[in-house]
């Protein structure tokens, strides 16, 4: 199969996400027993759908069900990827709840050559972004990672990549750390910045020096992605167009392929896309994904963005230590031997002070 989707795979009907809009929840709240009754219509789909000979669904002018993965959203709709890479505006039942690219689906064809996804899968990862209201909403689905686009200009700042670092490590998912642009720097100035970086490749990220300019480096970046589902990150002007750009030679292609499919001749893309890497792995263009809000990072999701403070925490003297000017703090004297990068207690400090202050203003 195609896009490894594993039959065993449990479908569900997502939970609203906190803090979605209540006027449209409340129609959609159901009851135990129609919740019951949709979890065992979802588990007679999924057991047709991994039959080798697919049945057709309850509805007779409803095709076979057939898996697939959402491309992007269209309206109230989805573009669906079967499994022969044909696209399809689907549809979506209504007790799924909001879906996103990523998204794996059971699907049907129904009889205006459209499609109506019936069932999704329980979702490895999510990413969400707050919308104009400060909700919630799913961009991006099942991800395996984040790459950070680091670049020489506009210049990079440990203390945003930290924030980045924390915000994925409390999606659950693996961080690439990319500096693009290399070619605008002489050799001092790039051993000067990989220097700068060397504390992330200690704590265990890897770095990739990449220029979307003269390619160098793409082929590592490639083999990187590759097996993998991930999105770029960054400040703006960093290079994250220009990157996917030159990973994706046939993009113009499919941005063709998914308007076709939307039926109107166009698809904006400022809408996350899915897109299939050449050599192997799925990239979400998702233009929307900038920077992530410190909203998303909740408090015990701190210390996983630092792993390297992880045996040094609740080691000092005050349970409430702040870590600046109290005796016997185990992670200042773990800076001062050298175990902590400095910056990386600093940037520690703040986003504990931003959190907290957070979490008193009720955010
Ligand atoms: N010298 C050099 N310039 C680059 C490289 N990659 C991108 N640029 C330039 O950097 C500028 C910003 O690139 P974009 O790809 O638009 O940056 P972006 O991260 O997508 O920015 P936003 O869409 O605003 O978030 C453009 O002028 C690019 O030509 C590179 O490898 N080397
Ligand atoms: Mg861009
Ligand atoms: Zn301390």
């Amino acid at each position: 199969m195609r896009h490894a989707f594993a039959v065993s795979r449990q479908f569900y009907s997502p939970r609203p996400l906190a803090g979605e809009s209540l006027g449209v929840q409340a129609s959609r709240r159901l009851t135990q027993r129609q919740q019951a009754r949709i979890q065992h219509s979802q588990d007679r789909r999924r057991h047709r759908a991994n039959q080798p000979e697919p049945v057709c669904g309850d509805d007779s002018s409803l095709g076979p069900e057939q898996t697939g993965l959402v491309i992007t959203p269209y309206g109230r709709a989805l573009i669906v990827e079967d499994q022969d890479r044909g696209l399809h505006r689907c549809a979506v039942r209504q007790n799924l709840g909001r879906l996103a690219c990523g998204d794996r689906v059971i699907w049907q064809a129904s009889s205006s050559g459209e499609g109506v996804v019936t069932a999704v899968a329980e979702r490895r990862s999510l990413l969400t972004r707050p919308d104009y209201r400060g909700q919630l909403r799913p961009v991006a689905a099942n991800l395996d990672a984040v790459v950070v686009v680091l670049a020489p200009f506009p210049e990079l700042s440990e203390s945003l990549i930290d924030g980045y670092l924390t915000a994925i490590a409390a999606i659950g998912v693996q961080a690439l750390l990319v500096l693009n642009k290399v070619d605008l720097l002489d050799p001092p100035a790039l051993a000067a910045l990989t220097h700068r970086l060397e504390t992330y490749r200690r704590i265990g990220y890897s770095l990739l020096l990449v220029s979307s300019h003269t390619a160098h480096g793409l082929a590592e970046l490639r083999n990187w992605l590759s097996g993998r589902t991930s999105v770029f990150a960054g400040q703006s002007g960093v290079g994250k167009s220009s990157l996917i750009k030159a990973l994706l030679p046939d993009r113009d292609i499919r941005i063709q392929a998914v308007s076709a499919a939307t039926g109107h001749g166009s698809h904006t893309t400022s809408a996350s896309t899915l897109y299939h890497l050449p050599d192997g792995g799925d990239l979400i263009d998702s233009p929307g994904v900038r920077s992530f809000e410190l909203g998303e990072i909740r408090p015990g999701d701190l210390e996983r963005g630092f792993p390297e403070l992880a045996p040094y925490l609740g080691r000092c003297r005050f349970s409430d230590c702040h870590h600046e000017v109290e005796p016997d703090c185990a992670l200042r004297e773990a800076v001062q031997r050298g175990e902590i990068a400095p910056r990386r207690l600093e940037s520690y400090r703040q986003l504990r002070t931003a959190l907290d202050t957070a979490v008193k203003s009720g955010r």
